[in-house]
């Protein structure tokens, strides 16, 4: 056991779920968490309470995460890395055509309730010179259409990251923006509302990114040297690159 603690959320699936795996597998006491409690109960049942604590909660409900963070149990109290990885798109559509209810539920998980938990957790994570983790995307710095909304959140999240890094300048703290362009995972399941086909239509023949390369690359960043931080990595699939701008011309 390293005796270091990690708060993973969203750890139900994806990038979060493989991070549970790569982090408990290294010697890490592992704070799970998401909605979907069965998942993380079966995480508990595969690597026992005392390797992993689950905490089931919608990242939207501030009371919620707060009774979570207050009744840890003692051995899973001391946190010295929030991976904040939470997070969804919903929708495709152009912002003239786009849902307000969704664009305001990303808005909630993506940014309220990251800075929410992050707000929590500084005061112990600065006591112990921790880090923090910020899953952002390559969505935050580039523009695609039917990005809007979610592009937007995570170009909040990479700033906030630099931000945090800045005013945390001194603490000993180390904060860092991972940025992954196409990954597969439920991400483009939950996007389109459950559209199984469309998702591997999405991936099919690309070679994206998996769950496991992303939790490695979480794993490497908390296992540098104390003296080094990332601030950002920006990662995509060797099949993904930049795609020029568009012109609209009369006639
Ligand atoms: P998944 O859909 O596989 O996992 C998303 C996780 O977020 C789930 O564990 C889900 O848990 C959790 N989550 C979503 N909403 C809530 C909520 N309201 N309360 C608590 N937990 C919630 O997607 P990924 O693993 O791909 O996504 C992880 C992060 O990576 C996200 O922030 C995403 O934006 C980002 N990302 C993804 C990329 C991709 O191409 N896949 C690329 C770049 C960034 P549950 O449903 O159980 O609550
Ligand atoms: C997910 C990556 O390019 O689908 O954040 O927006 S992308």
């Amino acid at each position: 056991m390293s005796g270091k603690t990690v708060w993973i959320t969203g750890a139900t699936a994806g990038f979060g779920a493989a991070s549970v795996e790569r982090f408990v597998a290294g010697g890490w006491r592992v704070i799970a968490s998401g909605r979907r409690a069965q998942r993380l109960q079966q995480l508990v049942d595969r690597h026992g309470g005392g390797r992993v604590h689950a905490t089931a909660f919608d990242m939207r409900d501030e009371a919620a995460m707060r009774a979570a963070h207050a009744s840890l149990p003692a051995d899973f109290a001391g946190i010295d890395l929030l991976v904040n990885n939470a997070g969804l798109a919903l929708g495709t559509a152009p912002a003239q055509q786009a849902d307000l209810a969704q664009w305001k539920q990303m808005i909630d998980v993506n940014v309220t309730a990251l800075v929410s938990l992050t707000h929590l957790l500084l005061p112990q994570l600065i006591e112990r010179r921790g880090a923090i983790v910020n899953i952002s995307s390559i969505s935050g710095s580039y523009a695609y259409r039917g990005g809007n909304v979610y592009g937007g959140t995570k170009a909040f999240v990479t700033q906030f990251s630099q931000n945090l890094r800045t005013d945390l300048h001194g603490s000993g703290v180390r904060v860092s923006s991972i940025e992954p362009g196409m990954a597969e995972t439920e991400f483009t399941v939950v996007r389109t509302g459950g559209d199984q086909a469309a998702s591997d239509k999405l991936y099919a023949g690309a070679h994206p990114i998996t769950a496991g390369d992303i939790a490695d690359t979480i794993w490497w960043i908390a296992n540098l040297p104390p003296h080094l931080n990332i601030n950002r990595v920006e990662v995509m699939p060797v099949s993904q690159s930049a795609a020029g701008l568009q012109v609209a011309r009369d006639g």
